[in-house]
């Protein structure tokens, strides 16, 4: 079991018994225990080499019509590009929720391969998809600031867990994500909105400045998974490409509704009460459940 700072520091070991490596495609759903206790630890974990080269081809040329297909409609909601020189839009083109609109794309983020692999690592009974988002940080992107996912979004709980699929190999230079280790563990509602002070976080959690931060680069094909009360962040594209990555967050079936709207459609947000469970097949379908 590793412990302390030693657990925390990521080695991207690419070598063959690396324990954060897929040795056989057909079983990828199977994490090793080093992946399960790392996550349980510090709130993260790292998959080298999820997708095979087929596949990641496969990923970038869906994500690609699909985001195109969403930045192409004037007006089109779940995306940040409405002002696309404000600083929030050159932090990322974000596009939310892709698969309600793109077939091949929900084919792909439906898997329940995948969310196999989320549910087990949050060590959950059934995961229900809460968003997908496609996040390209273009060239000379502005850094992502430290930040936490599960308070923007309308349910609470504390196994919420995102997968981050990089599509183009995600580095120091070009904006690789950087998470604090163990701070899902003492993580409450203070949270921030993405904006030009990468460290406002900080105000919130000021014992989370002792902690060392843990950089995740990752080569193209390569996953990330983080706990939604995990402090993280990605910094800046400092090179002339743009940085694309695929997301998915999944929340555990249950959940219970905060009164938050964030992506969820009037209708549906205006008949939860708060306490309500996540349940809700058609928005957001369960794609995995350790029972079925
Ligand atoms: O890709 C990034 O820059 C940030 C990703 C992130 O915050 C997330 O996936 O939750
Ligand atoms: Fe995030």
């Amino acid at each position: 079991m590793p412990k302390g700072s030693e657990a925390a520091r990521f080695d991207a070991s690419r070598c063959h018994d690396s324990p954060w490596q897929v040795h056989n495609p057909s079983v990828r759903t199977k994490l090793t225990q080093f992946q399960h206790d790392y996550y349980e630890t510090n709130g993260f974990a790292v998959i080298l080499g999820l997708l095979e080269p087929d596949e990641l081809e496969e990923w970038r040329a869906t994500v690609d019509e699909a985001v195109s297909q969403r930045l192409s409609k004037a007006g089109a909601p779940l995306q940040n590009q409405s002002d696309p020189d404000s600083y929030y839009a050159q932090i990322f083109t974000q596009c939310l929720r892709l698969a309600d609109s793109h077939e091949g794309l929900r084919k792909l983020i439906y898997d329940p391969a995948l969310a196999e692999i989320a549910g087990s690592l949050a060590k959950v009974d059934g995961i229900r998809v809460w968003h997908d988002q496609a996040l390209y940080k273009p060239p000379f992107g502005n850094p992502t600031a430290w930040h936490l996912d599960n308070p923007y979004w309308s349910f609470d709980s504390d196994r919420a867990i995102s997968l981050w699929i990089a599509l183009d190999d995600a580095t120091r230079d070009n904006g690789c994500l950087y998470y604090l280790p163990g701070t899902h563990r003492s993580a409450g509602l203070g949270n921030v909105a993405l904006g030009t002070n990468q460290g406002d976080l900080f105000r919130h959690y000021p014992d989370w400045l002792e902690l060392e931060p843990v950089a995740c680069p990752c080569n193209a094909g390569d996953a990330v998974l983080h706990h939604g009360l995990v402090a993280h962040a990605a910094g800046a594209n400092m090179t002339n490409k743009p940085r694309r990555a695929m997301t998915c967050a999944y929340m555990p079936d249950g959940s219970t509704f905060n009164g938050k709207q964030n992506v969820l459609p009037q209708e549906y947000f205006e008949s939860l009460s708060i306490g309500d469970p996540l349940d809700n097949e058609e928005i957001n379908p369960l794609l995995w459940s350790l029972h079925a």
